[in-house]
């Protein structure tokens, strides 16, 4: 789309065209600009179309265009003690689709990104099986393996915003979210060559980082859709993400998306592990923790306009466009309001729609340049609909950090700029 500057003259002739092109169906303003107006960079050779460019060895493996250096992760610094143990963002407000690009991913660890040799890994499996087992990664590329994609939420996810607004941008309120298409063996295979006993109900996940990250998962679940995975859209895992091997959990917190996996033991019990007692566990006011509360619930949030993408162009056409998901399969429907929450508009999903995976939505507007209240609101297959802020502190109070998958609210001023605002 071209820029948009009302004042120019000679958008008419653009416009006309336009509306006669788009006769029958809904007039959009013009977009474009006239082009007889002396344009240099129509009317004049440019650099790029006069000299040659890099040849096909100048990045052997590819990096993004330097103008969108500022499309990284980013951390924020005061958030936790040490880079090591602590969270990046993912960029939302700079991404389109619904698959995140492998180098755009969050990372949250605990202990750093272990660097392992896939020659020196080994999976163990043991307990309560029929034959204690181990692969190597060449044992595990033998098993038929599948493709799915998945969205990973930590459960932390916009949980600086529990008590009100805070961080002033969606890569920081909600980009603890990215959305892959792995590949791997389902984790059913592999305890089926194990032989889970009768009296096997959970299965322990550790990591080999120096965290040994532990959690405790429901064998149903196991059995049902975690994947052992190995790739990330079409490569290899990242470091970052888990290198050689992860555990994919779909549609539940990511903290049990045990990466640099290393053992798998089958049990009669959770174990009662650091990750699932005194961290992702949720205070209500009665002093009682929720624990176990596993699946992410329907959430969405608008990306652009966001506060790290104001609008730049002026009034007119305006795509409104985020994200919504829900651990408990696909989406079903997104409204966006303009004001607040007094009006909603159901939005247009474009793209895949699968279950437990990211899903894009556009609201395509006609700007008039007056202030607006930004919100989306998701509802999933299962009924399940966001809800708002009060509604969310109404059901947990105010304690809890994790969880929060609360209506978010952006407001637009009159100059584009993008504020993160709360209205409950
Ligand atoms: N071994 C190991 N696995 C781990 C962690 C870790 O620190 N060590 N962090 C967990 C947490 S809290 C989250 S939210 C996800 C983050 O996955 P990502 O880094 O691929 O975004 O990994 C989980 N798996
Ligand atoms: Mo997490």
């Amino acid at each position: 789309m071209g820029k948009t500057d009302d004042r120019r003259p000679g958008g008419a002739t653009r416009r006309a065209f336009m509306t006669s092109a788009l006769a029958g169906g809904a007039a959009l303003a013009a977009t474009g600009r006239s082009w007889a107006e002396g344009d240099p960079l129509i009317t004049e050779i440019q650099d790029w179309n006069r000299y040659l460019g890099d040849g096909v060895d100048a990045a052997p493996y590819g990096m993004p265009s330097a103008f969108e250096a500022d499309v990284i992760r980013r951390d924020v610094p005061w958030l936790t003690a040490d880079p090591v143990s602590s969270v990046n963002f993912t960029p939302l407000h700079a991404l389109d689709g619904i698959i995140t690009p492998n180098g755009l991913c969050f990372e949250r660890h605990h202990a750093g990104t272990a660097l392992i040799d896939p020659a020196d890994y080994r999976l163990m499996i043991n307990g309560l099986v029929d034959t204690p087992l181990v692969f190597t990664m060449s044992d595990l590329k033998r098993f038929p393996r599948e493709n799915r994609v998945y969205f990973l939420e930590c459960a932390a996810n916009s949980g600086m915003e529990w008590r009100g607004s805070q961080l002033n941008g969606c890569q920081f309120t909600h980009g603890m979210v990215h959305c892959v298409m792995y590949t791997g063996v389902p984790l059913r295979t592999l305890l089926q060559e194990a032989g889970v006993r009768t009296s096997g109900k959970w299965l322990l996940a550790e990591g080999a980082d120096a965290s040994a990250m532990t959690r405790s998962i429901p064998l149903e679940k196991a059995l049902d859709d975690c994947l052992v995975a190995f790739a990330m859209n079409g490569e290899a895992l990242r470091p970052e993400q888990g290198y050689p091997v992860r555990l994919c959990v779909p549609g539940w917190e990511g903290n049990m998306w045990v990466k640099w996996l290393r053992r798998l033991e089958v049990g009669d019990k959770p174990w009662a592990q650091r990750e699932e007692t005194s961290k992702y566990t949720d205070l209500l006011e009665n002093g009682i923790a929720r624990r176990h509360t596993f699946l992410m619930d329907v959430k969405s949030v608008i990306t652009s306009p966001s506060p790290q993408a104001p609008v730049t162009h002026g009034k007119g056409p305006l795509v409104i466009t985020g994200l919504a998901w829900s651990g408990s399969g696909t989406i079903s429907r997104v409204d966006v309001s303009i004001d607040g929450g007094r009006n909603w508009k159901t939005a247009r999903l474009d793209g895949p729609s699968l279950p437990k995976a990211l899903h894009r939505f556009y609201l395509d507007i006609e700007w008039d340049g007056s202030e607006l209240l930004l919100q989306s609101r998701a509802m999933d297959e299962k009924g399940y609909i966001q809800p708002t802020k009060d509604e969310l502190r109404a059901a947990r109070g105010v304690n809890s950090i994790y969880h929060n998958n609360s209506i978010q609210t952006w407001q637009v001023r009159q100059d584009g700029e993008v504020e993160n605002v709360e209205v409950s």
